[in-house]
């Protein structure tokens, strides 16, 4: 479906390229217009801004999850039930997130960026002996047990200090440090209504609830024909939440090249590489054996997803500075420490505005 609309999307991108040859040519040989748009939708905290500059974005991003892993190999639900003898087996699972983050340019070096999000997140389940309905945990024996759930609430909220190390039109280096404010609930409750005292799985639930730090480093380089970046980033997780967890550090990786093809329309190929150390600490209050995604043990892993994207820059036509991007991303690899649901696509959607 997703990839339906990626295509659309390709296809509307094109049809607007046909129609610039009218379109006003906004640079000259010395305007940065382009030279600073190359990063995928995906990427953030790769650019600093000029003294007193804003910057508005909109980030929308969409993950679809089916079945389920072991390691790097599909098992069943029969499996999870009768080998790992948990009670459930999550089938699908989606994400969506949206991000709103403002950035400003305290000197020509060093910009500031937050970053607040509202998260949803909506899980179906198979239950083992279908056709019986199984039991609440700790509730009556006639409360049977939902299948599905979602859970909405605002996440954790990003504050960033960005330093450019160097900034022409060739090559920019950027350093930051971020840190993590605990905003989002780590007590959101798995079915409202039904069981008020139970909370939802570590995965459902909309922040992380500890302080972490997290530095990165980005790289561009333009080139006369194409464009590449990368970029690290790390996430140190030294606290426990007031629920007894945290997740563990993760560092990723990304490499990626764009194409310019004129001044408003570019392509990307990102390849992005996760390590994730899983959760320390359980949220004791969680029923272990009810489905994988309630144990702390079925966390972390190492993935790595590819993602082509389209960049489109409508300020060429509104003499404004607007970037619209678009990447549709698929695995290429999964590893995951015990059971895992497994990810099947990821659509991220860029709205930028300078000011
Ligand atoms: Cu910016």
């Amino acid at each position: 479906m997703l990839f339906k609309i990626y295509k659309k999307l390709v296809f509307i991108s094109s049809l607007l390229w046909c129609l610039s040859s009218s379109a006003q040519e906004c640079c000259g040989d010395d305007c940065e217009c382009g030279k600073s748009d190359i990063s995928p939708a995906g990427i953030m905290n790769d650019h600093t801004h000029e003294k007193g500059k804003w910057m508005f974005s909109y980030r929308y991003m969409h993950m679809n999850m089916s079945g389920n892993i072991i390691g790097d190999k599909n098992i069943t639900d029969n499996d999870v039930y009768a080998i790992y003898n948990y009670s459930m087996s999550p089938s699908t699972m989606t994400m969506d997130m949206h991000m709103l983050m403002a950035m400003y340019g305290v000197s020509d070096r060093f910009t500031i960026m937050a970053m607040a999000s509202y998260n949803t997140s909506s899980m179906n389940m198979n239950m083992f002996s279908s056709g019986s309905s199984m039991n609440m945990p700790g509730m009556s024996s006639d409360v049977a047990m939902p299948n599905k759930q979602s859970i909405s609430g605002f996440g954790d909220t990003k504050v960033y200090g960005l330093f450019s190390l160097a900034k022409n039109d060739e090559l920019q280096i950027v350093v930051n440090v971020g840190i993590n404010i605990p905003t989002g609930s780590i007590n959101a409750i798995a079915f409202p209504g039904i069981n008020n005292s139970l909370r939802a799985d570590y995965i459902m639930q909309p922040g992380t609830g500890t302080i972490d730090f997290m530095p990165g480093i980005s790289l561009l380089k333009h080139n006369s024909n194409f464009d590449w970046g990368a970029q690290l980033n790390g996430t140190l997780r030294p606290f426990y939440n007031a629920n007894g967890y945290h997740y563990c550090n993760e560092a990723i990786a990304e490499i990626w090249i764009s194409k310019k093809w004129n001044n408003w329309l570019s392509n990307s190929v990102r390849l992005e590489t996760i390590a994730n150390g899983g959760i320390a600490g359980t949220d004791a209050s969680l029923i272990t054996l009810m489905e994988p995604s309630a144990d702390a043990a079925n966390y972390g892993g190492s993935k790595a997803y590819l993602f082509p994207g389209i960049n489109f820059y409508p300020g060429t036509f509104l003499s404004s500075d607007i970037k619209l991007r678009f990447e549709y991303g698929f695995p290429v690899y999964q590893y995951a420490f015990g059971i895992q649901m497994k990810n099947q696509e990821t659509l991220i959607a860029n709205l930028d505005f300078v000011f």
